[in-house]
């Protein structure tokens, strides 16, 4: 929390698993941008750090304590702040939400961040070279 009160988001604009907590935040909150390519990656200071031993985006300080990783965030979330909910009730349906939540986060994110990171982008443009390019690397 901040002295006004307010949680604080540390985030990157371009990071789509910061994207997921701002969706579900439905509160005032302040962000503390970071920027993950400038100063060498400013998620490595050690400020951050003592945050968040990962050293990604996002994390939520919040209620005296600062959560990592994405689903856990909003998973804090849809039990603290139940308005707007966040999953279903049913708990069938609610399955079928995390496993969707988890195909993205755990399978879709890491590669496609791997793909942006490794991948020089003339090759990502042509989506059959960047495959061709994924399979000479063993993935
Ligand atoms: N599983 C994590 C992934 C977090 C993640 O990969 N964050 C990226 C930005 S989208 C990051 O901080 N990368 C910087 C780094 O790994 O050095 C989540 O869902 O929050």
């Amino acid at each position: 929390m901040t002295e006004s009160g307010k949680p604080i988001l540390y985030s990157y604009f371009r990071s789509s698993c910061s994207w997921r907590v701002r969706i579900a935040l439905a509160f005032d909150y302040e962000t503390v941008p970071l920027n993950l390519i400038k100063d060498g990656g400013q998620q490595f200071s050690e400020e951050f750090r003592a945050l968040n031993l990962m050293q990604q985006v996002p994390a939520l300080k919040i209620d005296g304590i600062t959560i990592g990783q994405s689903l856990a965030i909003t998973e804090y979330l849809e039990e603290t702040w139940p308005t707007p909910r966040l999953l279903p009730q049913d708990l069938k349906r609610r399955a079928q939400v995390c496993v969707i939540s988890d195909v993205i986060a755990c399978g879709v994110q890491p590669l496609q961040v791997w793909l942006w990171t490794c991948t020089p982008a003339h090759l990502w443009c042509a989506s059959p070279h960047a495959l061709l390019h994924l399979d000479t690397r063993g993935v």
